[in-house]
Formats: C-alpha cells, sequence, structure tokens
C-alpha cells in the first residue's frame, strides 16, 4: 500500500517515507500496539473526488511488525454498515480502537440525520479481530448534544476506560463501563487546555498523562499539549509539539512501540488539497522532564526496528498479455518484448483481468503494476462490479518505468471467478502486470 519502491515486503527498504499511504487518501492516524506485537493504524478514508469532509467513509487499517513495512487491512466499516446512521451516508469522521477482555472496538463519529451538523453521535464497532470482522453495535448514549465528533478510548494499566471526544473548542471526558459502550459517572469537560479545537488523543507515559489536541491556528492547525496526574484531568497546559502540517487540519496520535515514541499525523503533500490527506510517521521524543520536544517531520520517515516481515505466502501474477482491452485502450510490446496496457485514459477505455484467483475468498491485496509520467496519475478500480475508485498512481518517471505500485486490499469471491477492471482516472497511465495476495483469512 506504501511508497513505489516498498511492495518487496522481505528485504525492506530503509525507512518509512512520508507520506506512509500512498494508494488511496487516508487522515486522522490512531495507533495502537497490540497483543499480537504490531503497530495498527486506524485511519479515516478520505474519499476521492472529495466534497468538503462530506463523502469521507469506509475505514481502512494498517499493520505494520517493523515501522516500515506496511500491510493494508482493508476496509473494516463503512456507513452503508450503519443502521442507525444518516441516510446519506458519509462523513465517516476521526476513528479510533481500543481493546479490553478479548474485543477490539472500534469508535467512530458519524451523524444520525440527515442535518448533520447536529446529530454527531459516537458509534461502536467491535470485533475479536484487530482489523476485521467488525459489527456495528449502535452507538453511545447520554454522552450531550454537541460536536461529539474524534473520540479517543484510552485504557489505563488498572484495565479502566476513558474516552476523550468533542470539537468546535469543547472538550469532554467521560470514563466506560467494562462494556465499553456505555458511561460511567459524570462526562466531564476537560479543564487547562489552551485553544483546544478538535482531535483529541491521550496516553499515559511514566505515570504521567497526556492529552493532545489540534489548535485553532488560522487555517495551518498546530498540535498542542497538556499533561495531568490523574486521567481526567485537569489539565497543565505544556505548548505546540507539531507545526503545521501544510493541512488546514491537523490530527495524530502518539504510540510507544518497541521502546521509541512516535507521531502519527497526516498532511496534504500528495493531493494539494485539504480534503485528501495522507498519513505520516516521524519520530517523537520527550525531555527528560517529560516535555515533549517539537517534532521534526521528515519526507524519509522512520527506520525498521526489527526484522521485516516474511513475503506474502501465496502470490499470483496476472501479465497484461492475458487481459481484455478495449475502449480504445490497446495492447503494446515494450522494446523489452513485455506486453502493456496503453492509451487507458482515453475515454472509455479499459483492461479487464478475469479468471482472478481468490482462493478461499475474503480479504486479498492487490499490487497494480504500472507507469506514470503524470506527478498524481489515478485509477478507477472496479473489483467484482464493486468500485473502489479512486486511487492514486505516483510518478514513476516516465511512461516507459514500470516500478510503480498501486496496492489496496479488497474483498474477493472464492474460487477463480474473480473480476478486476481499471480505467484510467486523470492522465496516462500504463500497466504491466497485477499482482494478487489472498490472505486466506
Ligand atoms: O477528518 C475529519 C475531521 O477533520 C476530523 O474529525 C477532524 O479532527 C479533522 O481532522
Amino acid at each position: 500500500m506504501m511508497n513505489n519502491e516498498n511492495i518487496s515486503a522481505a528485504g525492506g527498504k530503509a525507512t518509512s517515507q512520508n507520506p506512509l499511504i500512498t494508494t488511496i487518501f487516508t487522515a486522522d492516524p490512531s495507533a495502537h500496539v497490540w497483543e499480537d506485537g504490531k503497530v495498527y493504524i486506524y485511519a479515516s478514508h478520505d474519499m476521492d473526488p472529495a466534497r468538503g469532509c462530506d463523502l469521507m467513509d469506509r475505514y481502512h487499517v494498517f499493520s505494520s511488525a517493523d515501522m516500515v513495512n506496511w500491510v493494508d487491512e482493508g476496509e473494516i466499516l463503512r456507513s452503508d454498515d450503519v443502521t442507525w446512521g444518516r441516510p446519506e451516508g458519509g462523513f465517516m469522521w476521526a476513528p479510533d480502537c481500543a481493546y479490553k477482555n478479548g474485543t477490539y472496538y472500534f469508535y467512530y463519529p458519524h451523524p444520525s440525520d440527515s442535518n448533520w451538523n447536529d446529530s454527531w453521535e459516537i458509534g461502536v464497532a467491535t470485533s475479536k479481530k484487530p482489523a476485521s470482522d467488525f459489527t456495528d453495535q449502535g452507538y453511545i448514549t447520554g454522552l450531550g448534544g454537541f460536536a461529539m465528533i474524534d473520540p479517543c478510548v484510552f485504557v489505563d494499566e488498572d484495565e479502566r476506560a476513558y474516552m476523550y471526544y468533542g470539537g468546535g473548542g469543547k472538550c469532554a471526558g467521560v470514563e466506560l463501563n467494562d462494556d465499553m459502550i456505555s458511561t460511567k459517572g459524570e462526562i466531564k469537560e476537560m479543564e487547562g487546555l489552551e485553544d483546544f479545537h478538535e482531535a483529541a488523543w491521550a496516553f499515559k507515559r511514566n505515570g504521567l498523562y497526556y492529552l493532545t489536541y489540534s489548535d485553532n491556528l488560522d487555517g495551518l492547525n498546530r498540535m498542542r499539549y497538556a499533561t495531568s496526574d490523574q486521567p481526567l484531568g485537569p489539565w497543565t497546559y505544556r505548548g505546540v509539539f507539531l507545526e503545521p502540517t501544510g493541512c488546514s487540519t491537523s490530527h495524530g496520535s502518539v504510540a510507544e512501540f518497541k521502546g521509541q515514541w512516535y507521531m502519527f499525523y497526516h498532511n496534504q503533500d500528495i493531493s494539494g488539497e485539504g480534503n485528501l490527506r495522507s498519513v505520516c510517521i516521524d519520530y517523537l521524543n520527550f525531555n527528560e522532564d517529560g516535555t515533549i520536544q517539537t517534532v521534526i517531520q521528515t519526507k524519509e520517515g522512520v527506520q525498521a526496528v526489527g526484522a521485516p516481515p516474511a513475503a506474502s505466502p501465496v502470490e499470483s501474477r496476472y501479465s497484461a498479455a492475458a487481459c481484455e482491452v478495449g475502449g480504445g485502450a490497446v495492447l503494446e510490446i515494450t522494446s523489452h518484448g513485455e506486453k502493456v496496457v496503453t492509451q487507458l485514459h482515453s475515454k472509455g477505455a479499459y483492461c479487464q483481468f478475469d479468471q482472478i484467483n481468490g482462493e478461499n475468498g475474503g480479504r486479498a491485496a492487490i499490487h497494480i503494476c504500472y507507469a506514470t509520467a503524470e506527478r498524481l496519475g489515478k485509477l478507477n478500480l472496479l473489483v467484482n462490479d464493486s468500485d473502489y475508485s479512486l486511487i492514486n498512481a505516483l510518478s514513476t518517471g516516465s511512461s516507459l518505468n514500470f516500478t510503480g505500485r498501486a496496492s489496496i486490499t479488497v474483498p474477493l469471491n472464492p474460487g477463480n471467478n474473480n473480476r478486476i477492471r481499471l480505467t484510467g482516472g486523470n492522465g496516462e497511465i500504463s500497466i504491466k502486470s497485477i499482482t494478487v495476495s489472498p490472505f486466506n483469512d
């Protein structure tokens, strides 16, 4: 799913690169390290093309064992799955996930009415797995009628869980009952935060609680933080630790993985558009007194920790030579004697791969091998007639350089009757092959 050269999992590359996730637009990353030893990012999904934040939908989860090689775990929830949600869908905003007693709880803000601004609720979906099989359980009642967005749930060392949420300048916090979907005790406005806007995130280090959030800096939010010796405050304001990322919104999380702390955030470096954002990772360091050093935003990202994951065991490659082309798309032979599909950008042009093997069915990673001289090429992707458009195809520098990989995890049917159809979404893109790796889970 990551940058072009990151397709080879085994062996890996030196650093994660920013933005980290390039094939789809992702934002508002909430990162957690779970019991399987991997780090997971629960992110918003900015659907392309965007209409403000209205069309955001179809949450994907990403996991890594080494911070550099990331796996798109696929989609875990969409607005169509939310029976109590607004009939028009969309508005699946910044989520979080918590784990307690063998269950993963996925928290997401979503309006219950067409009048979205006055009907925010915080929904909860659950699963026994960290990144699949989530089922919606309804929303948390009694939270209190303001901008109830951006939930963050922190489970303390004593297993008590606290939820923080809010936007429009008001941050609230409340303890959750053991069921993790009802509240216990008083809902408190968080005291001591300076210039709170939205994007609350809580964590604990060396017995000290931290609450991070975005501020109201005009047009380019920063991230600030406060600390407390109590999970629900009162808080002592500590300062700004993430300067503007170039995007009008700022939203992020802080997590420790294998002894190092990291900042997960988003920018708009790929799209140049504030509603088509991309998740990034950089190091986060503390001073001896527990204050946070300003995060240095880089293009390189972070280095690998631990061994790279083993390569995917089952991987089938489908060459362009075997696909059906039509509508003006052309099957050409390169100077290396390879068949590739060109002219995909012509109106109505397509290439279609049939008889794709989905093995047992369920999740499968699809990697599209392409070349484009466009700065930001786009592809329309249809899998068994389900539309996953648009997906990004970052420049490979030349229409003859087939080092591009657009990667996304989608569901496939069992057996070998799956169909993948591609059309050019924006500018000239040529396709050499696709590789399919069923998860078989
Ligand atoms: O992603 C939609 C909204 O933008 C989030 O809920 C806010 O925190 C901001 O990132």
